[in-house]
């Protein structure tokens, strides 16, 4: 039995960060998929501490709130810097993460039609603050935070920054092209992308056959 237990609805939503991080530390998780209809009913919203999903489990600790999941997960195996600089450090690109996924998930799930030419145009902008995080950590040539190859680097770096859907992982279905104008961030998806582990999930039907949002958009 796998300790871990993630129950949300069928997508990769605010779960692909985790999902990413497990699979790149070689842990494995079970899956607890809530269709919309069982959602709707309501009895688990109502158990739900913020009638939110995703909840996930490590054994019988629970936990709500994706970024608390992750940064719970980071702390766990490690992957949450050497010491408290590292770690506000990776709050920072996370944070930072979180605020575009927020407009993302505005867009996809209020705006799309309207919004979507403004949001690709301004995206160059929302990603300029990667490269530069990634520039000033050993000219971009690592992860942006640490000075080794190392797996906590992937915490963030695989989920959290290009994980989510609104950020680097739509690159191919909604801003094409998005990373060209920034080589440290498009040579770091890829250096990331090749990393086995990883690079089995993501090449995998577990990742490939689940839609990136619960709407259809993307
Ligand atoms: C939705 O917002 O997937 N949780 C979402 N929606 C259901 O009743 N700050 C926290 C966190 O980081 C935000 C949680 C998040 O953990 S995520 C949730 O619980 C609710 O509020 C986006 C997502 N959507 C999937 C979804 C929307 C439409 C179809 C599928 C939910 C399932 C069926 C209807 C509503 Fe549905």
């Amino acid at each position: 039995m796998p300790p871990y237990t993630i129950t949300y609805f069928p997508v990769r939503g605010r779960c692909e960060a985790m999902r990413m991080l497990l699979a790149d530390q070689g842990q494995t998780w079970k899956e607890d998929v809530v269709t919309k209809d069982m959602w709707m009913k309501g009895d688990l919203k109502a158990t739900c501490l913020y009638g939110q999903l995703p909840k996930f489990a490590d054994g019988d600790f629970i936990l709500y709130q994706s970024n608390a999941i992750l940064r719970y997960l980071g702390r766990q195996l490690g992957l949450y810097g050497k010491d408290n600089r590292e770690a506000a450090l990776l709050d920072i690109a996370n944070d930072g993460v979180e605020d575009l996924r927020l407009k993302y998930g505005r867009l996809i799930y209020q705006n799309y039609d309207e919004g979507k030419d403004d949001y690709v145009k301004d995206l160059p902008n929302q990603l300029k603050p990667f490269e530069n995080l990634l520039r000033q950590n050993q000219g971009g040539k690592t992860f942006i935070v640490g000075d080794q190859v190392m797996l906590w680097g992937s915490r963030w770096e695989s989920g959290g920054l290009w994980g989510p859907a609104g950020v680097l992982g739509v690159r191919g279905a909604l801003a094409p092209g998005c990373l060209d104008a920034f080589p440290l961030l498009s040579a770091y998806v890829t250096r990331l992308s090749s990393r086995p582990k990883l690079k089995a999930f993501l090449t995998s039907p577990q990742h490939t056959d689940l839609p990136i949002n619960g709407n259809g958009k993307q």
